[in-house]
């Protein structure tokens, strides 16, 4: 079994302060939330950004300040920008980030309900536009998937070589109005990927831990983080991002699996360091 990767999704873009204040916003805490992150043993950063108010934004030059902030913290950390932005926000706001050219982006492959009244809309017109504007500026995509039917789509679009092998996945379980998380679920999640396929667990909300846990015991690779899960433990709000990564990497220590470095990470994900 490979090492395990462990990407800390910091920020988000629906997690606010009143939810847990060490949501960062500025520029500095969203690079101190990194560096947390990173020194605890993250290899990857699942990064959306904010202005200084907390409004989610995919600005292009919002992302460089940001990614450039990390960097100088942690030079070697794999930064994944997030194309999904927030729930509303147009296609080509959401692209911005692309074209920095990152080494790796999300890719969400279909529409879904997104909490009680958002739905988060990706249409099969809007994913073949953002693979192939990732491709053209030789970005990997990480294909979020909240349903099974989005591995069907992600499929579909490699077959007709608009993705490109080895896809790497990411299961995003537990959003209201997706999949739930479950076993049985990432089983059959797990079973529906082409070999050779890498992937990722995120359990949203309490469910984070259980399905890392599950994610790490099975070889597949595990996202915590702010976006998805703010609480350490029942009823106690993290103080960082830090403190759910060293989590995760206990879980998976205590089952013997040792945890990937950034280069290590690299290498299990067929990506190339853009690092300047
Ligand atoms: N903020 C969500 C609506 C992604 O990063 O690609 C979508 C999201 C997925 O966070
Ligand atoms: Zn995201």
């Amino acid at each position: 079994m490979d090492k395990l990767i462990i990407t800390a999704s910091i920020c988000g873009a629906e997690v606010t302060k009143e939810h847990n204040p060490n949501v960062p916003y500025t520029i500095e805490e969203i690079a101190n939330e990194a560096k947390r992150s990173y020194d605890a043993g993250a290899s990857i950063i699942h990064l959306h950004v904010r202005e200084d108010d907390g409004t989610p934004t995919q600005s292009y030059e919002r992302f460089r300040a940001c990614i450039m902030a990390i960097k100088e913290k942690c030079p070697d950390v794999i930064i994944e920008p997030s194309t999904g932005g927030a729930v509303g926000m147009s296609n080509d706001e959401r692209l911005g980030p692309v074209f920095l050219k990152p080494e790796i982006a999300s890719l969400d492959c279909g529409t879904c309900n997104f909490g009680k009244d958002d739905i988060f809309v990706n249409t099969e017109s809007t994913i073949r536009y953002f693979a192939k504007k990732m491709v053209e500026f030789n970005v990997k995509p990480e294909i979020e998937v909240f349903d099974k039917g989005m591995i069907d789509t992600a499929i579909r679009l490699y077959k007709e070589k608009v993705l490109k092998v080895p896809l790497q996945f990411n299961f995003v379980m537990g959003v209201r109005g997706a999949i739930d998380a479950s076993l049985m679920n990432l089983a059959f999640m797990e079973a529906s990927i082409p070999e050779g396929s890498v992937y990722t667990v995120t359990g949203i909300g309490r469910h984070q831990f259980t399905m890392a846990a599950m994610a790490a015991a099975a070889g597949g690779h595990v996202r915590v983080g702010f976006e998805d899960n703010i609480y350490l433990a029942k009823g106690v709000i993290a103080k960082s991002n830090g403190e759910l990564v060293e989590k995760a990497v206990r879980i998976s220590r205590e089952i013997g699996r040792e945890i990937a470095s950034p280069k290590e990470a690299r290498e299990i994900l067929h990506l190339k360091h853009k690092g300047e």
